[in-house]
């Protein structure tokens, strides 16, 4: 007899979390993990975050990718999916979690901590009289899911904030942005550079020599979103040059960064290994359950992927 099963396959070791927290909310489904996945033919859904080249393409009764994650890159430019509805996860965990890394790393900045930092480093009292946060501008490039409620949070603490996106929004506080003028515009006027704008075809490299260019002198930049979304060997000049005065960044070209590699070296630089925002199963398996009623009833899954919009 057919079953109804899942699929799952992630980077860290949470299927056991996973498994616990969809059996609450949908005791009939099979949750099935590698090496027993039982028939191929009874697998349904899938809820994976990168599996390896050719996974999917055993299942021929797939109906519904969920990415176990917000970015959904490398799952809309695989060759191995027969068309199958695509949905990602996105939940009050994953956002409270962003937020805080954005504020942190934007607060650090405003605060001049980095300053007091290497001071103490040095053994040296040193005094920077501090600035009111509304003098101090942020641009949010992307203001999405993560990117809006961490643009508006900012605005609240009493940041001069700028948003970025593709088309225009309405977040109270922040200075919606849109298409290339508006992109030039916030790079050339704001002293920190948040990006959380999704990696797709048309921001691959968005970020490259001519952009760093047209930023302040000394500007302090965030990335928190694709490490392809900057041209990594323009970053490294502009820091190298000290045209980017301070960066924070949490994701890679290469992850993991690779030992060796050029930005290790720079002490201006802060590297956390793609942590700013996580799943917490049990807040995200609500969604994940209700997509999968959902498309048993024949209607879309929640928070559904356009894979030609790319994000
Ligand atoms: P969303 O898809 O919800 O939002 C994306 C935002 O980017 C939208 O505002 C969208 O504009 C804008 N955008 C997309 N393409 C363009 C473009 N060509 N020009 C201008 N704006 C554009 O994404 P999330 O906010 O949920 O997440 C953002 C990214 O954060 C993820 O894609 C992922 O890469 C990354 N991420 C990183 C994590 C980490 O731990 N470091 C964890 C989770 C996510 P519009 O609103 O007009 O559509
Ligand atoms: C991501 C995630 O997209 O961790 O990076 O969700």
């Amino acid at each position: 007899m057919s079953r109804d099963a899942l699929v799952f396959y992630s980077a860290v070791d949470d299927s056991v979390a996973w498994r616990e927290a969809l059996a609450a909310e949908l005791p009939d489904l099979d949750f099935r993990v590698e090496p027993d996945l039982g028939d191929p033919a009874d697998i349904r859904y899938a809820l994976c975050w990168t599996p390896p080249k050719g996974f999917f393409a055993r299942f021929p009764n797939l109906q519904l990718v969920t990415n176990l994650g917000a970015g959904v890159d490398a799952l809309v430019r695989r060759d191995d999916l027969a068309p199958v509805k695509f949905s990602r996860l996105s939940d009050p965990g994953m956002v409270q979690m962003m937020t805080s890394y954005i504020v942190f790393a934007v607060t650090r900045y405003a605060r001049d901590i980095p300053v007091y930092e290497r001071a103490k480093r040095r053994g040296e009292w040193e005094y920077v009289h501090p600035r009111a946060l509304s003098d101090i501008t942020v641009a949010v490039l992307g203001l999405g899911e993560l990117g809006g409620p961490a643009a508006r949070t900012l605005a609240q603490m009493g940041f001069t904030v700028s948003g970025w996106s593709r088309t225009p929004k309405d977040i109270p506080g922040v200075t919606s942005h849109t298409g290339r003028e508006g992109l030039e515009h916030v790079l050339a006027t704001n002293e920190i550079i948040v990006s959380l704008v999704p990696l797709t075809l048309e921001t691959q490299r968005l970020l490259g020599a001519g952009e760093f260019g047209l930023m302040r002198k000394g500007v302090k930049f965030v990335n928190a979103s694709r490490g392809a979304v900057v041209d990594e060997a323009a970053l490294i000049e502009a820091l190298a040059s000290g045209h980017i005065g301070e960066a924070t960044l949490d994701v890679f070209e290469t992850e993991p960064l690779p030992a060796g590699h050029p930005l290790w070296a720079f002490e201006n630089v802060m590297i956390t290994p793609h942590m700013a925002s996580i799943t917490v199963p049990k807040l995200a398996a609500r969604d994940v359950a209700e997509s999968i009623r959902r498309v048993r009833q024949g209607l879309p899954p929640l928070h559904e992927v356009d894979p030609a919009r790319g994000y």
